[in-house]
């Protein structure tokens, strides 16, 4: 696997770009360039609005906003599932022609990796859907608590990393929560003590979030998970735009793992750390405020 470092440097290099990039391409990227959308939404023969400062953060540079970018769309077969039992979720990514795109690239070690998250930013889940002959990806899942969750299918497809979100309901009621307040500790779904150090998280520009994790005051050295000491997903509060970082290279201290990870936005993100030890993942969430 010696050409990992490679990927993740390039995929980091490309996270870099569309994010960082956001505040200056939104003034500069004619917004009715982008073909579909702009004969979706009508203003094929309208002016464009390059010049209008609310468009610098529009969903063309923020990913996971969208059931169809890029030239692809998600399908979901059945979005409405049943509360706390196992079930078959099953979708398909779709091209422009209503064909099925089956060729993914493989990225951090998946063609597919498939995120649930329920819209208070609870209910976290990282998936990894098979695919069958005909292009639908298919996982079992069980989502114990009650209503509206968002889906996220995250791949690359011809060597763009494109990330398409959708809606899905879960039947009764739902006892939603405010976002827990910024917390430089966590404990893990496992048990796990995590500390979060992220010092000086702005908006725009690149963070350096550090998790250091212990179990009974030893610190923990992580197995490699998907190809990395740890991943992470970033979502934002208000409308769970969606960042999808890994770790940092070189850093590796004892049970610590560092991530570079740039913000488009001021707000509040929920950052959820995954890492792998003695065979199991775990999951940690932490809420993560960032300065304009
Ligand atoms: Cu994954």
């Amino acid at each position: 696997m010696n050409s990992v470092p490679k990927q993740l440097a390039t995929f980091a290099a490309v996270l870099a770009v569309l994010f960082a990039g956001g505040a200056v391409a939104g003034q500069l990227i004619d917004p009715d360039a982008r073909g579909e959308d702009s004969s979706m939404s009508g203003h094929g023969a309208e002016p464009s609005h390059e010049d209008d400062s609310h468009m610098t953060s529009t969903s063309t540079e923020v990913h996971g906003l969208a059931v169809a970018d890029g030239g692809l769309r998600v399908e979901v077969e059945q979005p409405e599932l049943r509360r706390g039992r196992e079930q078959t979720i099953a979708f398909r990514i779709v091209d422009g022609n209503g064909d099925a795109v089956r060729d993914f690239d493989v990225t951090h070690e998946k063609r597919m990796h498939l995120i649930i998250a329920r819209r208070d930013l609870t209910g976290f889940q990282h998936l990894h859907p098979e695919m069958a002959a005909d292009g639908t990806w298919s996982a079992p899942v069980t989502v114990p608590e009650a209503g509206s969750y968002r889906l996220f299918a995250d791949f690359s497809y011809r060597d763009e990393a494109i990330t398409l979100a959708t809606d899905l309901r879960v039947d009764g009621d739902a006892d939603l929560k405010a976002l827990p307040a910024a917390q430089e500790t966590g404990v893990s779904d496992g048990g796990y003590d995590v500390q979060l150090e992220a010092a000086n998280a702005r908006a725009g520009r690149e963070s350096e979030l550090r998790f250091a994790i212990t179990r009974d005051g030893e610190p923990v050295d992580t197995e490699p998970y998907l190809g990395a000491g740890g991943h992470l997903v970033a979502l934002r509060e208000g409308d769970l735009a969606f960042l999808h970082v890994h770790p940092a290279e070189g850093d590796e201290e004892r049970g610590e793992v560092g991530f570079a990870a740039t913000f488009p936005t001021e707000g509040r993100y929920r950052l959820f750390l995954q890492f792998k030890h003695e065979g199991r993942v775990q999951t940690v969430a932490f809420t993560q405020e960032v300065a304009r």
